[in-house]
């Protein structure tokens, strides 16, 4: 789209020339033929006459319709634009002004730019580019005499560790033998090892005395402060936990507001503008979706920003196929019983599985009752290693599920969780202790009633409130 720049002097043209907006160039209205001459020999085109005449603008248009860019001191702005208004009544005008000018009345329809916006953002994003990159390359020259680099996670590394880790392997241009990526746990979570398995990532398992192997440590989305076992020299961490004692660490990159370390690694990968592929897209967009509930919980601008920059690139089928495990011939088995017995009061649906395999059967129940016509809550119970284990969630527009279940099960083990899930873990002998039975009878009438009275009790405090 043909665009028009007006301004009096040449200072559109010092700070524009050679932008062109969709492929086409603009056209300059300056005051001065001397102007408009210097801009023509710069192979651009300039027309120059009276800016507050009709005359000059029945020239510059050919629809009516071209975007108009506008700079000129303000005691003159009102005349460009009452000309200019004449000749295009529907025009597109964008006026840059200097914000210490007092605001002299626009005409509507006129949008305004004030000219420090260009600091904010053109240069400074930019220049924090600039330091973002002359870290990295501080980071990548330390590392670079290594042979082995090991490349540290918390003991069950979740998604945002383990994409953080690739991506600095991948930052530091080295491969699985030169740089494992490393846990002294192990992985638990089945979405987590589905990851893994789907994205060709190896994970090893060390033992600390297996530290001194390497040359260079590197710890990302954890604090050596956060590990039992002792620890030689730390080269670098990179994490978005908050600092609890101070980090030995020769470099250190901790930024708490962060909601993801996969959000700090994405920003050193475009900083320095590495290749990022299919596979670690994949991953990194993963890391942010589940470190911040798909954005939901902790996420900044710079989290949307990097998960912005990952969705294009990342392949959404192996992300599907991370995000929905295959359930295993069991489950259904597990599943058809916690259908059978499934009870629903007042839009809660609840449902005891009694002892169940492996506990992510649970939540994952609880996800699917949620999905059932009238539902509004689901709680999910079963028995894992002596402990009952309760899943809830909620269709987001009633109490905060975390608040409910505090208030239903805080005093007989751990509760919380946020607006739309949460979830209970209480031993058996606790709840034997406090409550004399811990029959799987006893405890599914238990969640149920404690449950019901917790939602009812603060579902009556929240209409005494109002009232
Ligand atoms: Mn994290």
């Amino acid at each position: 789209m043909r665009y028009v720049l007006v301004c009096p002097d040449d200072f559109l043209h010092q700070l524009l020339h050679g932008t062109t907006v969709a492929g086409d160039p603009p056209l300059y209205l300056v005051a001065e033929s001397g102007v408009r001459t210097r801009i023509a020999r710069g192979g651009e085109q300039a027309l120059s006459g009276n800016l507050d005449d009709p005359a000059i603008y029945r020239r510059a248009f050919r629809t009516g319709r071209e975007a108009v860019v506008v700079a000129a001191p303000a005691e003159r702005l009102t005349k460009i634009l009452t000309a200019l208004r004449t000749v295009a009544p529907q025009t597109p005008i964008l006026v840059l002004r200097d914000q210490e000018e007092s605001p002299a009345a626009l005409p509507p329809g006129v949008t305004t730019l004030p000219i420090s916006a260009f600091g904010e953002r053109v240069l400074q994003p930019e220049l924090e580019r600039a330091a973002l990159r002359a870290r990295v390359e501080r980071i990548r020259q330390h590392f670079a005499p290594a042979e082995r680099v090991l490349i540290m996670m918390q003991d069950d590394p979740d998604p945002d560790a383990i994409a953080s880790a690739l991506a600095l392997r991948t930052l530091l241009g080295r491969n699985r033998a030169s740089a494992p990526i490393a846990t002294f746990g192990t992985i638990t979570r089945p979405e987590n090892r589905t990851m893994c398995r789907i994205l060709d990532i190896e994970v090893e398992e060390i033992r600390a005395w297996a530290m001194d192997e390497y040359d260079r440590v590197a710890m990302v989305d954890v604090q050596p402060g956060f590990f039992q076992e002792r620890l030689g020299q730390v080269d670098l961490v990179i994490d978005h936990h908050p600092e609890d004692r101070t980090v030995r660490a020769l470099m250190k990159d901790i930024r708490p507001a962060y909601g993801a370390t996969s959000t700090i690694l994405t920003e050193y990968l475009r900083a320095a503008e590495v290749k990022i592929s299919q596979r670690l897209a994949t991953a990194l967009l993963y890391g942010i979706k589940s470190d911040t509930l798909h954005l939901e919980r902790g996420g900044t601008r710079a989290d949307m920003e990097a998960f912005a920059s990952l969705y294009l690139l990342a392949n959404h089928n192996w992300l599907r196929r991370i995000e929905r495990p295959e359930l295993p011939q069991e489950a259904l088995d597990v599943f058809a019983h916690g259908l059978a017995r499934r009870q629903l009061i007042r839009g809660v649906l609840f449902s005891h599985l009694g002892a169940v395999p492996y506990v992510d059967l649970i939540p994952q129940f609880a996800d699917l009752c949620l999905q059932v016509e009238g539902v509004e809550w689901s709680v999910v119970s079963g028995v894992v290693n002596g402990e009952a284990h309760i899943s809830v969630r909620n269709v987001g527009y009633v109490k905060s599920a975390g608040d409910v279940v505090r208030a239903a099960f805080g005093d007989l083990g751990a509760a919380g969780g946020h607006r739309a899930m949460a979830k209970a873990v209480i031993r058996l002998a606790d709840w034997r202790a406090e409550l004399g039975d811990a029959t799987a009878e006893t405890v599914r009438q238990g969640v149920m009633e404690r449950f019901l009275r917790a939602l009812g009790g603060l579902e009556s405090a929240a209409g005494n409130e109002r009232g």
